[in-house]
């Protein structure tokens, strides 16, 4: 290189270098705080530092060299030119270093985090996600998307100015679920995955899924056909129902995992089972009561039930052939389902004799776990002793939950009266139930988790549950309305802790969630107790 050259060269680079530490000034970038960012859940430790890292075209993602990684930079830069239309690309192990980079790091195991915990470093010039799973990259990048705002912060580029800090966060309960009741009315594939990218969004992980009811079945089972052939045809309100088909099924727990849920499947059982068992009526013994033997499948499909009632069906719990029909049932869901929790129900089995009921549990408990699962059951099973590994899920009966905690089994919390998504939130609610009142988005909000029954701990809860029953919703609209905004509380309740809790201050945030719940299409309760953006 001659002298001019040189001298040409170095006044660039110099220009440059100006250019790009002045960009914040040059753009007329205000100053940030990202302590005051909107994020839901709230992470567990925030400090600002009040500039801006640019996201432009020239951004970039660099990963790790490893495939679980390589799906969450594809997911984020997917997330951003959806939002911001900017292309971002994804580098394996070493940067381009055109612009501000985003980078993942993955850090050493270390015993004493948590899987999903990462730590998020911005500055001027990177976004560093440091973490030790897949599962921690994944958490952090849906912090990285609250940030990046919907409107470009220059009216010159497209580009957005992302506030500067440092975010230390871990979930306060590993298990963060919604469920979803797609047995009194059924909803498809496509709703479900709706749901997913939400919970998502938000950092839940567990969505439970209530594939049988009184009023349908909506899982084929290979072996029993008729399961979804005559139990799957109708619904509440005698609407035309539906199933899943195996297929449809693995594309929903794929979807699941690539958003980092898990999916929960539940068989409900002894009880809630007249659709099952008038496909099948040696189940309940229907065939002498309301069937005739050979009943044909006209004549079954008229037998099915469409009302709103609960507690009017059982299994025949003595009858062998019955535990070989659920071994089946349990197999092949079993082996479509990749978490490792099977959902038995158990819940208001009012027609079955006490020692029967304890006698079910027990068999089906054996074979749950002879497919490799734990097995959940609402808190009626705690009628029945059983193993330490069972998971009791909590929804109305104080004492039931606190005798299995006493026999060391965890348990989720989903009491009614705080976070069942079917109960209208007030009276002016459109649709939802309310057996047991009303439950505004204040009150489903405002409530302690790790306090909530006396004499469960904290370290006894394996985390909380919010489940929408479908009796009064038959589309997605109307789901929608019953879910949000309350599930979002939800989310913040499973994964904030309680100290970082706080109505005034989560009204706020949940205010200006409005520019993403409109983006998604999401018809949600407009509350007067919110002042929405
Ligand atoms: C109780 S919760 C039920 C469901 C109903 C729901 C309506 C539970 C385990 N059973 O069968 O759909 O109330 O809110």
């Amino acid at each position: 290189m001659n002298k001019t050259n040189y001298l040409k060269f170095s006044l660039i680079f110099l220009l440059g270098l100006f250019i790009y530490s002045c960009y914040n000034e040059f753009y007329d970038l205000p100053a940030t705080n990202l302590e005051r960012e909107n994020l839901i859940p709230k992470p567990l430790s925030i400090l600002a530092t009040n500039s801006s890292f640019i996201l432009d075209k020239n951004s970039s993602i660099t990963i790790p060299n490893e495939e679980i990684f390589l799906s969450v930079g594809k997911f984020l830069s997917k997330k951003i030119k959806d939002k911001t239309q900017l292309d971002i690309e994804v580098n394996l192990g070493k940067s381009k270093n055109k612009g501000g980079e985003i980078i993942i790091n993955k850090v050493k195991k270390n015993a004493t985090i948590y899987n999903e915990s990462y730590e998020l470093i911005i500055s001027k010039n990177s976004i560093i996600v440091n973490t030790q799973t897949g599962e921690g990259a994944f958490r952090a990048i849906q912090t990285i998307r609250q940030l990046i705002p919907y409107k470009s912060s220059s009216s010159k580029n497209n580009l957005r100015a992302i506030p500067t800090g440092t975010i230390i966060d871990k979930p306060n309960f590993e298990y963060r679920g919604s469920m979803l009741d797609v047995a009194r009315h059924f909803f498809d594939v496509e709703d479900v995955k709706k749901y997913i990218d939400v919970m998502a969004y938000y950092k839940m992980n567990v969505l439970h899924l209530h594939l049988t009811d009184d009023q349908g079945w909506r899982i084929e089972i290979k072996s029993w056909p008729e399961l979804t052939e005559i139990g799957g045809f109708t619904e509440v309100g005698g609407g035309k129902g539906g199933f899943y088909t195996q297929e449809q099924y693995k594309e929903i727990v794929a979807y699941a995992t690539q958003n980092y849920i898990k999916i929960i499947p539940e068989i409900d059982m002894p009880g809630h089972t007249h659709a099952a068992s008038t496909s099948y009526p040696f189940l309940d013994g229907k065939e002498d009561a309301i069937l005739k033997p050979g009943a044909s499948s006209t004549e079954k499909k008229a037998a099915l039930y469409t009302g709103m009632k609960v507690g009017f069906s059982t299994f025949k719990t003595r009858e062998e052939k019955v535990y070989e029909f659920i071994d089946d049932v349990v197999r092949e869901l079993s082996a479509l389902t990749s978490g490792e929790y099977f959902h038995i129900g158990g819940d208001e089995s009012k027609v079955t004799k006490q020692d029967d009921y304890v006698y079910f549990l027990k068999r089906v408990e054996k074979i749950v776990s002879k497919y490799n699962k734990t097995m959940i059951g609402w808190d009626e099973i705690s009628k029945a002793d059983l193993s330490t590994n069972t998971v009791v899920q909590f929804w109305y009966n104080e004492e039931n939950a606190i005798k299995s905690s006493k026999k060391k089994l965890k348990i989720i919390l989903s009491p009614a009266k705080r976070i069942y998504l079917d109960i209208k939130y007030d009276s002016l609610s459109k649709y939802g139930n309310r057996w047991i009142g009303y439950t505004p988005i204040d009150s489903s909000y405002n409530w302690t988790p790790e306090k909530y029954i006396d004499g469960i701990s904290k370290d006894q809860i394996l985390g909380i549950e919010a489940p929408l029953w479908s009796e009064t919703v038959s589309n997605i609209q109307e789901l929608e309305y019953l879910a949000f905004p309350r599930l979002i509380g939800v989310a913040e309740l499973g994964w904030s802790i309680e100290e970082n809790r706080n109505w005034e201050n989560y009204k706020v945030r949940l205010a200006n969630q409005t520019p993403y719940l409109n983006k998604m299409k999401i018809n949600y309760y407009p509350s007067k107790l919110i002042d929405w953006k």
